[in-house]
């Protein structure tokens, strides 16, 4: 979500509607996402993170909730539960479903994802290149105490202990399964090689942007890009402004707070593994992050003009002359 909702600021800034595409302009974004949310359900292929984006920068989600379409309803769920069928803790729309039905179809077809993601956002018309990180199956687990058998641990996906349980059971640790496996989608070091600017959202920083970290090479391609690199803080006086990114923070020993989660991403120039040449705060706090360079500006995203603020910031901080 905060991914989704900074693109739309991000293509404010730079004079495109927020929501749509236009044909004329001179600027090109492309969105690298996360899929280490993705899930089987139903014999369904879900991917939440690319269908936010697709559906928040199509002018089709559901703004208060997040997730999911506008105007939905829930009748397949309803029949679902009637039938007894598990998961019953995960909403599944009647419109979201029709694009897992077409995904799911081109899938079994052998197109891969990245594909199919072109094809959906042919409807969508988000006006931002969707790449998915990586057309191989990565899905986060986590490592938590198993609610039912006490003393053993239990791995369990991502969805499950974020929707099921609320990222309320301790996490031990979190693991993306298969990303040591997995090639970066097609289009993605490219993009990150030929960038003016790279820019890394407000999004959740384990299992959003370091899951998008750990597929080999990309971290290597942020590296080496010519383009000024820079975060913007997803944490913003020591909370995360939605969502529980604290949970997934502790799990990974790192503190929840702006400053923190800047050293978590390291310095590009002074470190051996870092990826940041900037980094944004909110107005009034500060940072240390050596090597980096750090800018206090309003950080919320309250509306799009303010987010095209936020990235118009972010922009400059990175060496691009708008
Ligand atoms: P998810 O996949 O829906 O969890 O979305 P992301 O990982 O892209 O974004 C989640 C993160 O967005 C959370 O950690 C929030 O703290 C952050 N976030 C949400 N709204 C705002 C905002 O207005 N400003 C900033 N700076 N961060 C935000
Ligand atoms: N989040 C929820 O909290 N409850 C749900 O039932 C739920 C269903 C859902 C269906 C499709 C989709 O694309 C997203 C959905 N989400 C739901 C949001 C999503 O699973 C998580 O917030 C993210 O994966 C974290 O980024
Ligand atoms: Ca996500």
């Amino acid at each position: 979500m905060g991914g989704a909702r900074f693109l739309l600021g991000v293509k404010a800034a730079l004079g495109l509607p927020p929501i749509g595409t236009v044909s004329d302009s001179p600027h090109e974004i492309t969105a690298v996402v996360n899929t280490g949310d993705d899930v089987w359900m139903h014999g369904l292929r879900i991917c939440p993170d690319l269908d936010t984006c697709m559906y928040t920068l199509g002018g089709g989600i559901d703004t208060a909730r997040g997730w999911g379409h506008a105007g939905e309803t829930w009748t397949v769920k309803e029949e679902l539960a009637a039938y007894g069928a598990e998961p019953s803790w995960f909403g599944l729309g009647d419109k979201d479903i029709a694009t897992h039905l077409i995904r799911t179809r081109m899938l079994r077809a052998g197109y891969p994802l990245s594909a199919v993601t072109e094809a959906l956002c042919d409807r969508w018309q988000p006006g931002v290149r969707l790449l998915p990180m990586s057309d191989d199956r990565v899905e986060t687990h986590v490592v938590v105490d198993d609610p039912e058998q006490p003393e053993q641990e239990k791995a369990l996906h991502f969805q499950e202990w974020w929707v099921r349980y609320r990222a309320e059971l301790p996490a031990r640790s979190i693991v993306p399964i298969g990303a040591d496996e997995s090639a970066p989608g097609p289009g993605v070091l490219d993009a990150i090689a030929q960038a003016d600017a790279v820019l890394l959202a407000p999004s959740n920083p384990v299992v959003s942007v370091g899951t998008v970290l750990s597929v080999p090479g990309v971290r290597e391609a942020l590296r080496k890009t010519a383009g000024g690199v820079v975060g913007i803080s997803p944490i913003i006086g020591g909370k995360p402004l939605r969502g529980m990114a604290d949970a997934c923070l502790t799990a990974i020993g790192v503190e929840t707070s702006a400053e923190a989660v800047g050293r978590h991403y390291g310095a590009r120039q002074t470190t051996a593994d870092g990826v940041l040449d900037g980094w944004l705060v909110q107005s009034g706090e500060s940072a240390d992050v050596p090597g980096v360079a750090v800018r206090a500006v309003p950080l919320l995203m309250s509306d799009v003009d303010a987010t095209a603020a936020m990235a118009k910031a972010a922009l400059e901080l990175s060496g691009v002359d708008l």
